[in-house]
This record gives C-alpha cells, structure tokens and sequence, in this order.
C-alpha cells in the first residue's frame, strides 16, 4: 500500500472521531480534582477569557461575555429555582457556559465537576479552593482576594441592575458536610419520579455547594456571578443523571412539577399569577412543566425544550445536528421581563438565605417568611 493511500485511508478512519469530539474538543466531563495541572489552567484562561470578551447580546450593563451568563440567570431566577424545570433549566445553562468556553475561548476540555461527595468530610481543603490552579479561597464575606479571579469585576447584580460588583465567599463546612453525604446521595437516588428526585436534587444536595461556599454562591438570584457555580450544577446535573440511568426508558422522557414557584411566594410581594403570555412563551398548555417547555438561553446559545435536554449525552451535544426551539423572538423577551421583579428576587433570596444559613427546609421557610412579612412588612437583612 502506497504511504498516499494509507493516508488517506488513516484519515478517512479518525475524521468520524475527530468530528464526533468537534473538532479538538472533548466533551467527556471529569472532576476538577482528576484533572492534570495544566487541564486546570486551560479551563481558568478560558473562564477569564469569557470574562474579558466583549458582550454580544443587547443585554442592559453587561460590559462582557460573563455578564451576560450571569444576566441569564438573574433576569429569570424566579421561574428557574422550585419549579419543574429547574433540574433540564440548569442542564442546558451548565451546557451553554460550556459552549461558549469551547467555541469563544478555545477551550478544549469539557466542563468540569465538582465531585462534592469526595471533599465532604473537609471542604475547606477541597483542591478546588487552589489559589494557583484552582478558584481561591474563602473571604469571610468580602471580596476574594486569592485565586485567579480576585480581581475580577461584574457588571450586573442581583438585583438585575448594574451595579460593579466582585466574587465573595463565606464559608459553612458544616452546611456542606450535611448536604453533600452519601446519605442525601442515596435518598435522591432512591426516589421514585421525577417530581420527587427534582424535589430532593433541588433540596440539600443543591443548597451544600451554594449555601457551603456561601457569599455570591449562596445568592440564589447572582450565585454564578461565582464560577464554582458551574462545576456545582454540572455536579449536580450528573447526579440526576445517575438517577435517570436507573430507569432509563423511562426517564428520558419523565417529567413534571410546576412552571411557576410556590403561589406563597408569589403572594408575598402581592405578584399576580403568570398569564397566557408567559404560559405560552414556556409552551405548556397550562402550569404543568412538560417536554414542550422552552428553556431560555437569553440568546446565550439557542433556546432548547426539556425534551431537547433530557438525553445528557445525545441531545446537547452541539456537534450532533438535532432541531431546535427558535423562540427568542423580541416579543417572548419582553413579555418574559412583564414577571421578572426585583422583589421576587430579593424574596427568593431571603428564603434561600433562611433554607442556608439555619437549614430550615424549604416548606417551612415559606410560611416563617411570610409571617415576617406580614408582622413586620419588612424583609430580613440580607448578609449573604
Ligand atoms: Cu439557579
């Protein structure tokens, strides 16, 4: 055989591979801690990079490509967080960061995980906190001042204004130790739906990271202001992966819950019930969540429904070529912005802060909050 002709055969066997990783992109995702040293700095460079590119979209005080992921997730924590959706909302959002890693910075690795089980018995000496190749450490509340992102400013706040703000921390081991064990692990496994297990994800296995990392991880509206926040949820996302692969058939395609969070809520801060416009806009016929329903992307990448997502491995890949929701029509923005108030957010972070700080669960934290609210018609300070 000619050394042409082994050539060409040579390509024509590894090109399926290459295209099948896109190009030099790998998307098996592995925990930070397996990563090699130089794994770890590709994926801060490229974080940073995300941080230092121009926006894109024509999103109000974003100055860079990060502001806008953070956008994403403020503009619509309401309607994100005890809700159906929240587990494939999340799914698609950890995917889209990492697409936009991949396709904008050059990234070459998948987004990593925070394999949280592992580090539960001492958080604080997780080699995620690694102030030379890992995210710095704990600032008591202030401003990080360790790490590669200590310098590092954002330009949209919780309460989806403007506002420069920077990445801090407060640390509670013991928040973390109790929610990340293997039993929490177990219990979420064991559950027999998908409204239960999203339930039980949503619950203690996803306040550990946030409320143990505390500061802007522990702001259920501004958390991925943090880029731990992305090795969290992709942690948790592989959770409910294990939990759909116990059942496979069937949970590719189970879903359900509700669209909108609990009416109590709502109620507080006197939020009349979503309308038609935003019913129509999720794309279920009603406040059940259902495969139709349209997760946003805010532009980020394309929007996806919970159907598009449900496959961890198949359906979000971007380098398999499957159809897409187009909803991100000005019409659907603007009427999507009509229910995304700035007193539900501060609401919502007042009950996480509850939830966090004296691990109330949630459905008594409710009615603590709304007993509050009525007494004093005031909110508790926030000291996240
Ligand atoms: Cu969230």
């Amino acid at each position: 055989m000619g050394l042409l002709s082994y050539t060409i055969k040579l390509a024509i066997a590894v090109l399926p591979m290459v295209d099948a990783l896109g190009g030099c992109t790998s998307n098996q995702r592995k925990s930070w801690s397996s990563l090699t040293d130089d794994e770890k700095s590709e994926f801060i460079q490229a974080e940073l990079c995300l941080m230092n590119s121009v926006p894109q979209l024509f999103t109000e005080w974003a100055e860079n490509r990060y502001d806008e992921i953070i956008y994403t997730h403020v503009i619509q924590a309401s309607v994100i967080h005890n809700v159906g959706a929240f587990l494939p909302w999340h799914r698609l959002y950890v995917r889209a960061h990492e697409i936009l890693l991949q396709n904008e910075c050059g990234y070459s690795g998948a987004q990593p995980y925070w394999d949280e089980l592992a580090d539960v018995d001492n958080m604080t000496a997780s080699v995620i906190f690694d102030n030379e190749v890992g995210f710095g450490g704990d600032s008591d509340g202030s401003c990080i001042s360790t790490g590669p992102f200590a310098n590092y400013t954002s330009h949209v706040n919780a309460d989806g204004v403007g506002m420069s703000d920077c990445i801090t921390r407060n640390f509670r081991a013991e928040t973390f130790e109790d929610g990340a064990s293997q039993d929490q692990i177990d219990t979420c496994l064991d559950t027999g739906n998908y409204d239960d297990a999203n339930d039980c994800y949503s619950g203690s296995l996803h306040n550990a990271g946030h409320g143990g990392i505390g500061g802007k991880m522990g702001n259920v509206v501004a958390s991925p202001t943090d880029p731990i926040f992305f090795l969290h949820h992709a942690n948790l996302d592989r959770l409910w992966w294990n939990w759909q692969l116990e059942d496979l058939d069937t949970r590719l395609t189970e879903i359900g819950g509700d669209n909108y969070p609990n009416a109590q809520l709502l109620q507080i801060e006197g939020i009349e019930y979503p309308g038609a416009e935003i019913t129509d806009y999720f794309g279920d016929d009603g406040n059940v969540t259902t495969l139709n329903h349209n997760l946003w992307m805010v532009g980020l990448i394309s929007n996806y429904t919970i159907g598009d997502v449900m496959d961890l491995q198949g359906n979000i890949n971007p380098n398999v070529n499957i159809a897409h929701s187009e909803t991100e029509t000005l019409a659907n923005l603007t009427a999507a912005e009509h229910v995304f108030n700035k007193d539900t957010f501060k609401t919502i972070m007042a009950v996480f802060e509850i939830v966090c700080t004296i691990k109330m669960p949630l459905q008594m934290a409710i009615p603590v909050m709304i007993a509050m609210h009525q007494k004093e018609n005031i909110r508790p300070a926030l000291s996240l």
